[in-house]
């Protein structure tokens, strides 16, 4: 298809040094894992090399200290202001995907295996780094919605590209707004006018459940459906065996580093992963650090595809109603494109860390 031929060609010269920077909206859930903290530290990294710009920072969660954490990071990367949003209404609340009840923002912050659960990192950085963030709960954050429809009302047509690393609850929301005062168009409209490219981390290859598109399956039905531009998918399979993260967390303390703090504080040593008898460690995390998904979502925003990864196309969708996914090849016409392996998964890692190691 000649539109998608123009936009492979346009994703190829992202990669080059001339390039203008890349206008990128990024989506995260910040809830549990922490390949987000990576990811935005790499998007700041970028854009402190003249090679993108942030748009905004939205949660995809809300009832919980996400778009904090979100805040803590823009801000110790010197951009403070960059708008952020939550969703309000739907999606998923609190400390993990199966929550019933929202974190409290003032409670006490519990022990790491505690009532926080894998939310805690999050908590936690909001406690060590007081005065750094302006919303302790993501639910007094401003709408997603308006923040997708403001930033991209006032951008240049077919120059912007999301990238998400959450759950897709926004980017349904986002669809299915209505025209109002900032944008005469509707979300679906306004989407087709303005961005050039969605990357997700999302799905699972050939088939299964995903996190990021299992747990509000039906907004994850909803967008990849009705998504009007070209997507492209780091999926589970890349990620999971791509790792990054010891670098920063074995580096020295050096002043105060969010990022830093976070893998430090979450990367099992080297010897325990050795050591795990059971394995379990060793599904989660390699020598490198934690499995990279999210940071290789921003690579491909940024930088596009080439030349870390090669291409395959064809469709991903949503399968019945319990948050399956299954991958339909189809290299004519699909409108979707999966990375896979072409530079090694350790050099790949091994320039995600180069990045999120850049000192401010
Ligand atoms: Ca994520």
């Amino acid at each position: 298809m000649v539109r998608f031929a123009a936009t492979a060609c346009t994703i190829a010269l992202a990669g080059m040094a001339v390039a203008a920077p890349v206008k990128v909206i990024f989506d995260t859930d910040m809830l549990t894992d922490f390949d987000d903290v990576g990811a935005l530290a790499c998007l700041h990294a970028l854009a402190d090399a003249g090679e993108c710009e942030i748009l905004a920072t939205v949660s995809s969660t809300r009832g919980n200290a996400s778009v904090g954490a979100v805040e803590v990071i823009n801000h110790y990367y010197g951009r403070p202001d960059i708008p952020v949003g939550a969703p309000m209404g739907m999606g998923v609340v609190g400390s993990h995907p199966g929550a019933k009840a929202k974190v409290n923002p003032v409670s006490p912050l519990c022990e790491k295996a505690g009532g926080d659960g894998g939310h805690y990192k999050y908590r936690k950085l909001l406690a060590d780094y007081p005065g750094w963030y302006r919303h302790a709960d993501a639910d007094d954050a401003p709408d997603a919605n308006e923040v997708y429809r403001r930033v991209l009302a006032a951008q240049p047509d077919g120059s912007v590209t999301i990238c998400s690393v959450g759950f897709l609850t926004n980017i349904r929301r986002l669809l299915e707004t209505k025209p109002d005062d900032i944008s005469p168009l509707d979300g679906k409209a306004l989407v087709a006018k303005k961005v050039k490219l969605w990357v997700a981390m999302a799905c699972q290859y050939p088939a299964g459940k995903e996190y990021n598109s299992m747990w509000d399956a039906e907004s994850s039905r909803i967008a990849l459906e009705n998504w009007p531009t070209p997507i492209i998918f780091s999926d589970f399979q890349y990620g999971r065996d791509c790792f990054a993260g010891r670098a920063i967390a074995e580096s020295p303390a050096d002043g105060r580093n969010p990022v830093r703090d976070v893998f430090a504080g979450n990367i099992p040593s080297r010897e325990e992963v050795r050591s795990d008898s059971a394995k379990w460690l060793q599904r989660l995390f390699g020598m490198g650090g934690r499995a990279a998904w999210d940071e290789t979502a921003v690579l491909v925003a940024v930088r596009g595809t080439e030349p870390y990864f090669n291409v395959e196309r064809g469709t991903y969708r949503m399968v019945g109603t319990d948050g399956a996914n299954e991958w339909a090849p189809d290299a004519e016409n699909g409108p979707h494109l999966r990375i896979t392996e072409k530079l090694s998964k350790a050099e790949v890692g091994r320039i995600i860390d180069e990045l999120i190691c850049r000192k401010k």
